[in-house]
């Protein structure tokens, strides 16, 4: 029997009812159809390797630098703990996780400092990037070999996973935590997504880059950005660079003092704990107020009391008994995953350590410590801290702050202060401190 017979037609040759062959169809589908797809729809003539260059040249130092401090926050959350892990399911992409260190004690406040301005200073940054290639996108035909299908989902990855990362961590700053609990995975998974396109990406351009960059001007379109077609230019690509660069630097300015601080905190428009946090001892930025966590006034007031469980004993503290011990006192900064943070200011309290041996004698002595607030709800109500960070003399169970009480709003009656650690290890309103439980 013939193959031709067959009545699904497999293996038959192609009917074509135009009487068109199949080469000739397969030519015509080469021609873009109407729209974006058309070489002469985009006419900017700002458009052009040299200026995607510039823009990708500035994008490959700071994408690193976020990646890096990104990775660098995440491990100061101590996701290894048990009690913290807020990524259960990262599995080998923890495998660069260490202990976080103590010192300098302003270390988180610099690489979380840095990692959110970078990003906020970097959108006006990508967005030109994208908009420099996005005829790019719309190349006809959409998929030409199964090497161009790869380098294609490559593209979606990168565009997918650039817009993915930089839109849920400034919604996060901005919304305050609008994904309790499941804004780390998000971020975190999708940054790994982001970095793999971006290095096969740059693996691919920096070659076109550098070219680009070395001089020899480029007339023609040879790279499919330049249009071939030009409008009349309403401005420069040096001036289109400057329009970039002037958005980068207002951010900057607008953002930038919520973590440098001093009378610089005065221009950080942006930052969501306002410039202003008043006067007195404890005038320095609140996050969350007891009200805005669930917490009743009565919850602090001299019902309040401290367990502390070390080497299997437990023994119970009033306030007063706390100020009755012999206080110390650290010169630390509170500094947020938001990226804001505050001055040095002088903790006095108890240190963890001491609390630990005072219970639990030697064996309350080099272990990590689980630490409950009052809080029942929310996702900063604990934290575990590390062997290193609570044999740390400035790790302080802070009863007082610049010569006052804690007001409620700082963690009244106690909270924890532990020197380079992230914010939301800094607990509040604790109640309870359980030694070797990590
Ligand atoms: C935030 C990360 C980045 C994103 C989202 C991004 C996105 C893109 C996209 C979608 C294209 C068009 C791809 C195509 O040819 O079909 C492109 C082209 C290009 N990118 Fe990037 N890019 C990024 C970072 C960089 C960096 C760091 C460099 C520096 C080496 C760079 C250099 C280039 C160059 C030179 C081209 C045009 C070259 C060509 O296709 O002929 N990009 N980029
Ligand atoms: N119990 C409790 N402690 C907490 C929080 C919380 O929501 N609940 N927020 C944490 C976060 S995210 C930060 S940045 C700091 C802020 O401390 P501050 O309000 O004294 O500046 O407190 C931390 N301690
Ligand atoms: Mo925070």
């Amino acid at each position: 029997m013939q193959q031709d017979d067959t009545p699904s037609g497999r293996g038959a040759t192609r009917y074509d009812p135009k009487g068109v062959p199949g080469t000739r169809l397969r030519e015509r589908l080469r021609e873009p159809p109407p729209g974006p797809a058309r070489p002469g729809f985009w006419r900017s003539p700002v458009r052009g390797v040299r200026f995607t260059s510039v823009l990708g040249a500035v994008l490959l130092v700071g994408v690193p630098v976020l990646f890096v401090t990104g990775l660098l926050s995440y491990a100061a959350y101590n996701p290894d703990l048990r009690g913290n892990d807020t990524t259960p399911d990262r599995g080998w992409l923890g495998f660069y996780l260490f202990a976080w260190p103590t010192d300098p004690h302003w270390l988180y406040r610099l690489t979380q400092g840095v990692h959110v301005t970078l990003g906020i200073v970097l959108v006006p940054v990508l967005l030109a990037k994208l908009w420099s290639v996005v005829p790019k996108l719309f190349v006809w035909p959409p998929l030409r070999s199964a090497a161009h299908a790869l380098e294609r989902l490559s593209l979606l990855f990168l565009v997918g996973g650039v817009l993915f990362v930089f839109a849920t961590g400034i919604l996060n700053v901005q919304l305050e935590y609008i994904f309790p609990g499941s804004f780390y995975p998000l971020h975190f998974y999708g940054s790994w997504v982001f970095i793999a396109a971006f290095v096969v990406h740059i693996a691919t351009r920096v070659p076109v880059m550098v070219r680009a960059l070395r001089g020899r001007r480029h007339t023609g379109d040879e790279d499919g950005l330049a249009s071939p077609a030009p409008a009349a230019p309403t401005i420069s690509r040096r001036g289109a660079l400057g329009v970039v660069g002037a958005g980068s630097l207002l951010l900057f300015v607008t953002t930038a003092g919520q973590s440098i601080g001093g009378s610089l905190r005065g221009t950080a428009l942006f930052a969501p704990h306002g410039q202003d946090p008043g006067p007195g001892p404890n005038g320095f930025q609140v996050n969350k107020t007891p009200a805005a966590v669930g917490i009743r006034p009565e919850e602090l007031g001299d019902d309040w009391r401290l367990v502390v469980r070390a080497g299997g004993r437990e023994r119970v503290f009033t306030r007063a008994q706390l100020l009755a011990l012999p206080q110390d006192e650290a010169a630390l900064p509170i500094a947020c995953v938001e990226g804001w943070s505050t001055g040095d200011q002088l903790w006095s309290g108890v240190r963890l350590a001491r609390l630990g041996a005072l219970v639990g004698g030697t064996a309350g002595e080099d272990e990590g410590v689980f630490v409950e607030s009052v809080q029942s709800r929310g996702a900063f109500r604990s934290a575990a801290l590390r062997d290193n960070q609570v044999g740390d003399r400035r790790s302080l169970l802070a009863l007082r702050v610049n010569g006052a009480d804690l007001s409620p709003d700082h963690g009244y009656p106690a909270r924890v202060i532990v020197p380079a650690a992230p914010g939301v290890h800094n607990t509040k309103w604790v109640t309870r401190l359980t030694f070797g439980a990590v």
